[in-house]
């Protein structure tokens, strides 16, 4: 992982323990070939950090936040309230929470006017983060476009290799 560096994607989560879901994340846009900020921040424990990583990120050339928590996942919209770059976010599931609604509905129910691009709760939306962020970067880069083509197809052949394991 990287920490504080030029790179075009940051992954951001709440806590240290969002970290065994949120390597999927990283780990995913590694096979792309994109190396990721990788920072904890939260909206509640340390808001001014949090504050001053969406304040700056721009400016220091980040592209696209992935944001990530569980609970009252508030981390996401409070980015997204301080920058106009776009902000993934990542419901998690929490032991001491609601089994991941209570992230989702926090991080999905945005006031108009700041969206977040809500992903789905746990390790399908950390990597499907990775994927969407790798999407919006392929608009001007026809390499990471190849990727993900070849991506599709790779994944294509795998479920029609399943398939036809099956017995007839
Ligand atoms: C959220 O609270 C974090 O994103 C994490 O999912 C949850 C619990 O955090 P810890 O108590 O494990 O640090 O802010």
């Amino acid at each position: 992982m990287v920490s504080e560096r030029t790179t075009l994607v940051a992954v951001v989560m709440g806590s240290d323990s969002d970290l065994k879901v949120m390597d999927s994340c990283v780990e995913q846009l590694r096979e792309f070939g994109v190396e990721a900020t990788v920072r904890i921040l939260s909206a509640h424990r340390t808001p001014q950090r949090a504050t001053e990583f969406a304040e700056t990120a721009e400016a220091k050339g980040i592209k696209i936040i992935i944001a990530a928590a569980g609970m009252a996942a508030h981390l996401a919209g409070a980015l997204a309230a301080r920058t106009t770059l776009p902000v993934i976010g990542v419901p998690l599931v929490c032991e001491a929470g609601l089994g991941g609604m209570d992230a989702l509905l926090s991080t999905v129910q945005m006031p108009p006017g700041v969206p977040v691009a809500t992903m789905g709760v746990g390790k399908a939306g950390a990597k499907n983060a990775a994927i969407l962020a790798v999407e919006i970067l392929a608009l001007e880069d026809s390499a990471l476009r190849r990727k993900l083509a070849e991506f599709r197809q790779l994944q294509e052949q795998k479920v029609r290799e399943k398939d036809a394991s099956l017995p007839q």
